[in-house]
């Protein structure tokens, strides 16, 4: 389904400079409630968004499955439809729902899409972090177990680094983790290490890097919203020297984030409740663009709705 056509828009510049510009604007995806958006650039040059998806009306307790997006303008956007749901993981909680903020990775010919889900009634003490693996990044996963040894937590964030070892993170609340993954991308490999120097972490961990310097961004406890902090550091497991918020709180509670270059920009893709009024468990993703100083940190994103401001 084609989600967006062409915009055109004029608008006003932090340099007081009306211009055109073309992208979709936030929310980019209208149909439906989305939310925790992992953003991925594979192979086929496309960008690909894998979020979670918010019932209308209902609770987290109730989401249940996860839809995939693309696109290779920023513009036009195509939903690639369902791609799993609560009822196709044979270990999950009987009661369904709970499908929380999810991650995909690629190796070899392999889409790996990471999911965390709890095995049993008791949500909180039951998270794991299951896997489904397909072919194609839209379409044909198949639910492969869940990745054992880990503490129940949630939100997965898999990292690749250039020499191809994989790394999962994830934590919440307050216990930001990371561990190497085996090239089976679904054991890990070694001892699962509390991440330092996240200071304020609360959930949505996500491990970028750029230049040699490894960030990790995350949503703090900060009420009545959450805002997006980052930290850097030399390793993927750090220590991490905190750095601070750089994008604010919406009209939701959380924030969860991802952030990605694409076509030799850089994209930060989030959550707010636009299409809702603010309702916390019926979000929209959105994107904007993200920079750097020249010594890596990252400026203030500027949040943009329904125009774009770049
Ligand atoms: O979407 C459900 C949960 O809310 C996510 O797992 C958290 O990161 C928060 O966004």
């Amino acid at each position: 389904m084609k989600l967006q056509t062409v915009l055109f828009v004029f608008t006003l510049t932090a340099g007081g400079i009306l211009q055109a510009a073309e992208r979709a604007p936030n929310p980019f995806v209208t149909h439906m409630f989305t939310a925790d958006p992992s953003a991925h650039v594979w192979e086929d040059g496309r960008l690909y968004v894998y979020p979670s998806t918010d019932i209308k009306g209902r609770g987290y307790a109730k989401m249940d499955g996860y839809h995939v997006f693309s696109t290779d303008d920023m513009i036009t956007w195509t939903d690639h439809g369902e791609i799993l749901n609560a009822g196709q993981v044979p270990w999950g909680r009987e009661e369904g729902g709970f499908m929380w903020a999810p991650d995909c990775a690629y190796r070899n010919g392999t889409y790996y899409f990471y999911f965390p889900h709890p095995s049993g009634t008791d949500y909180k003490s039951t998270w794991k972090i299951g896997v489904a693996t397909s072919t194609s990044p839209t379409s044909g996963f198949k639910e492969r177990g869940y990745i054992k040894g880990l503490k129940p937590m949630i939100d997965p964030c898999v990292f690749m680094d250039d020499d191809d070892q994989a790394y999962l993170f994830y934590g919440g609340p307050n216990q930001p983790h990371g561990v190497k993954l085996k090239e089976n991308m679904m054991e890990i490999d070694g001892e699962l290490q509390k991440l330092e120097g996240l200071d304020g972490f609360k959930e949505g961990l996500w491990v970028f890097k750029r230049n040699g310097i490894y960030y990790a961004i995350y949503p703090d406890a900060t009420k009545p919203a959450n805002e997006m902090r980052y930290a850097m550091s030399k390793n993927p497991l750090g220590p991490y020297e905190h750095k601070g918020v750089f994008l604010e709180g919406s009209d939701v509670i959380t924030t969860h984030g991802s952030i990605v270059e694409y076509k030799g920009q850089w994209y930060i893709f989030y959550h707010n409740g636009a299409l809702s009024g603010g309702r916390a468990s019926n979000r929209s993703i959105c994107f904007d663009k993200v920079s750097f100083n020249d010594d890596g940190t990252i400026n203030k994103v500027v949040q943009t709705l329904g125009v774009d401001q770049h």
